[in-house]
């Protein structure tokens, strides 16, 4: 059997949507990823397909106001992945919500394009408010941009940043969140991608990072448990960011996202050895007919 790649330009809108809308954008987001990962050659598999659910609710589920024809609109809401490792699904959510045209997902990791294997600023691919990838460096960024929105400019612009689980090993994280416990900032939501995977292991035998709710609680955010391949679940953790903004808590919100890495592709689930490898040919023609929904 062949490999057809297709990638196929929709008109996803940003609004409250039902969990069937979302699954299916969730879906083109995934067969995206592994389109642009097997034309690579190399990249990151795992985090990016565990995460997309949550990516289509962000991007899609009205939470992030953005303007696809003015990508740089002064009002917009950030997002920052500080998981820079898991580009292919930024890079894909963006695509799909029009920022730039989908046939530059080919482009993914070639030498000189704007997709590079983690985001650069410079490359000004709409949508990319920072470059990142040196783990916890991303959310210390996000963080300034909320407190600049909030304390200097006054406006109700919302930061996101998504950080992964192993990433908590970083210092810097907990830095980054002490900073936005102590200037109030009710305008930032960090994402955990909670898979219980990293580079080459589970969480607890590589460094133990748990309990990771209780840290969150401890550093002050109103912390929200969700499953994170659960559309409902993920919906109400974001409307309760969007609660604590507009009743204006004075707190930051964490939202604790249990996924697996590598969903929706069977080999690749809940197996860290797909951290950071692409699929090969074969591998990817079996990932796609298991994508069809
Ligand atoms: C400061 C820094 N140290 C090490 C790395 C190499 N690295 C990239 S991803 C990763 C593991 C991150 O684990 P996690 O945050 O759980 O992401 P996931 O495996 O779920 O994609 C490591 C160690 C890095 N990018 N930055």
């Amino acid at each position: 059997m062949e490999l057809t790649i297709e990638f196929r330009e929709k008109a996803f809108e940003n609004k409250p949507q039902s969990t069937e809308n979302l699954q299916e954008i969730a879906n083109e987001i995934r067969r995206d990823i592994i389109q642009s990962l097997v034309l690579a050659k190399s990249g990151h598999s795992g985090g990016p397909l565990g995460s997309a659910d949550i990516f289509a609710s962000l991007y899609f589920g009205g939470y992030m106001r953005y303007k696809k024809n003015e990508p740089w609109w002064e009002g917009r809401d950030r997002f920052v992945l500080s998981a820079g490792h898991m580009a292919p699904v930024l890079y894909a959510t963006l695509a799909n919500a029009g920022m730039f045209p989908k046939e530059e997902l080919r482009t993914l990791r070639q030498f000189g394009t704007r997709l590079q294997g983690h985001p650069g600023r410079d490359m000004g691919l709409p949508g990319i408010e920072t470059s990142s990838g040196s783990l916890g460096q991303g959310i210390s960024i996000a963080v300034g941009m909320a407190m600049a929105d909030k304390l200097l400019d006054n406006t109700d612009k919302r930061v996101y940043s998504l950080t992964g689980d192993g990433e908590l090993q970083e210092g810097s994280v907990w830095e980054a969140a002490m900073s936005a416990y102590h200037f109030k900032l009710d305008n930032f939501c960090w994402i955990i991608d909670n898979n219980d995977c990293q580079i080459d292991g589970r969480i607890p035998e590589v460094m133990d990072v748990y309990p990771i709710v209780e840290k969150c609680q401890a550093f002050g955010f109103d912390t929200i448990v969700c499953d994170g391949h659960n559309f409902d679940e993920i919906n109400a953790a974001f409307d309760k960011f969007l609660a604590n903004q507009k009743n204006k808590t004075g707190k930051p919100t964490a939202i604790v996202a249990k996924t697996y890495m590598g969903r929706g592709v069977s080999f690749m689930e809940d197996n860290f050895k797909w951290h950071g490898n692409p699929p090969n040919v074969e591998q990817a023609i079996t990932a796609l007919q298991e994508l069809v929904l």
